[in-house]
């Protein structure tokens, strides 16, 4: 058997406010051909297909055109479960409808029975099982208890989350025992393992709110052969071992992650053994971030210009001089290119922010002339400016009905 693993697809997903629609769509045509090419029989999602509970039409298309043309194509399962972005509900809705092209989704958890899959090759023989478990939440697994310490909350969600893989596996193994001969065991999941990485700008949302529940690859059974996950967006094994992995997601999620590789990872069970292969995703956009002074951000964004770059950018201004009207004069510098800038970060002024407060105050103390004064300050706006400033900014105020404003 011939398996693909992907995860974490995200579709619907924005980026400041961009629509990635197009980046996806390139994405779901290229895993196509590789399918074909590769000659894979069944495409495992480990979760976050979509990036919101109620995704887009657009997004919505996308989805259902892509697991059409599989169902035409040579591949003849696809395994869907639910991670934590997704709506569980949403992605159940159609699968009695897809079990019919052999797509088979596993949005919610419950009985082991409904998670363990014994999927056939084309000569309708069995070839593999699944165990296609979505992302586990808080309720599905833990009974609550009031007066619970954080503690004991997090040991519960833990044990919870073992017993569920036990119960699970065990399942598996009962198939094994009544086939014939002995087929691979592959697990799925949507959880942060042990020692897992993220980076910064990687959109990674964590888990549980105030937990740190995080998965000891020891919950995976000596019995499965390969555990295909998700919710880590960087490629990576599990605790080092070789066959449990992360796929990682097909995009960079942000312009932290942007110089990352991406992947997904084909898995070949012959006789005795799975060989393992990551194979690179292209990359649909290009996402750069530009860092320096005035004199620095303007040289690479000419040179960027001059070799008509496509690319979404980042520009991170970190010079000491203060521009009040950065963006203009960066959106003045990429005119007829094909440069877009998504987000501008003036360290200089981010930095004049903290010294606005005084050692144990909080912003709601103070008023909102006493935050303007301060702000005039900080950024040492010379005396003779101050008064139309001043001017300007009461009648800002004065446009606002503070009374409902306050009221919020
Ligand atoms: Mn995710």
């Amino acid at each position: 058997m011939r398996i693909m693993h992907s995860s974490d697809w995200h579709i619907g997903r924005s980026l400041y406010g961009r629509k990635r629609y197009e980046e996806h769509a390139a994405f779901l045509n290229w895993l196509l051909e590789v399918l074909e090419a590769e000659g894979i029989d069944v495409l495992l999602v480990a979760g976050d297909v979509f990036d919101n509970t109620a995704p887009s039409n657009r997004a919505q298309e996308l989805y259902y055109r892509f697991l059409c043309q599989v169902a035409d194509s040579s591949c003849r399962h696809v395994v869907i479960t639910a991670g934590n972005h997704d709506s569980p509900s949403f992605l159940n809705a159609p699968r009695d409808l897809l079990r019919h092209l052999h797509i088979h989704i596993v949005g919610t958890a419950g009985d082991a029975v409904d998670e363990v899959l014994l999927l056939e090759d084309a000569g309708g023989e069995a070839a593999l099982i699944v165990c296609a478990v979505p992302y586990l939440r808080d309720r599905d697994i833990r009974s609550v208890e009031s007066g619970e310490r954080m503690e004991d909350k997090e040991r519960k969600l833990l044990e919870g989350i073992r017993q569920h893989y036990v119960q699970v596996c065990a399942r598996a193994e009962q198939i094994q025992a009544q086939l014939p001969k002995p087929v691979p065991i592959v697990a799925m999941g949507h959880l942060f393992a042990a020692g897992g990485l993220k980076v910064e700008g990687d959109g990674v949302r964590d888990l549980y709110v105030g937990s740190l529940a995080q998965v000891g690859a020891d919950i995976f059974p000596a019995t499965i052969d390969y555990a295909a996950l998700g919710h880590l967006h960087g490629a990576q094994l599990v605790a080092g071992n070789e066959k449990y992995r992360y796929s990682g997601s097909p995009l960079p999620m942000g312009f932290g992650e942007a110089s990352r590789a991406k992947s997904v990872i084909k898995v070949v069970f012959s006789e005795s053994c799975a060989e393992i292969t990551p194979i690179s995703v292209p990359l649909f956009r290009e996402l750069r971030t530009i860092r320096g002074d005035w004199e620095k951000i303007q040289e690479q964004l000419e040179a960027m210009k001059s070799i008509h770059l496509k690319a979404w950018l980042e520009i991170i201004y970190n010079g000491n001089e203060m521009i009040g009207n950065l963006r203009e004069k960066l959106d003045e510098l990429i005119e007829d290119g094909e440069l877009e800038i998504l987000r501008v970060r003036d360290q200089r002024a981010a930095a004049a922010v903290p010294s606005l407060m005084g050692e144990g105050e909080i912003l709601s103390e103070l008023d909102v002339q006493e935050v303007f004064d301060r702000c005039l300050d900080a950024y040492e706006v010379p005396e003779d400016q101050r008064e139309e400033l001043l001017r300007v900014y009461h009648e800002v105020i004065d446009t606002l009905d503070t009374e409902d404003w306050l009221a919020e």
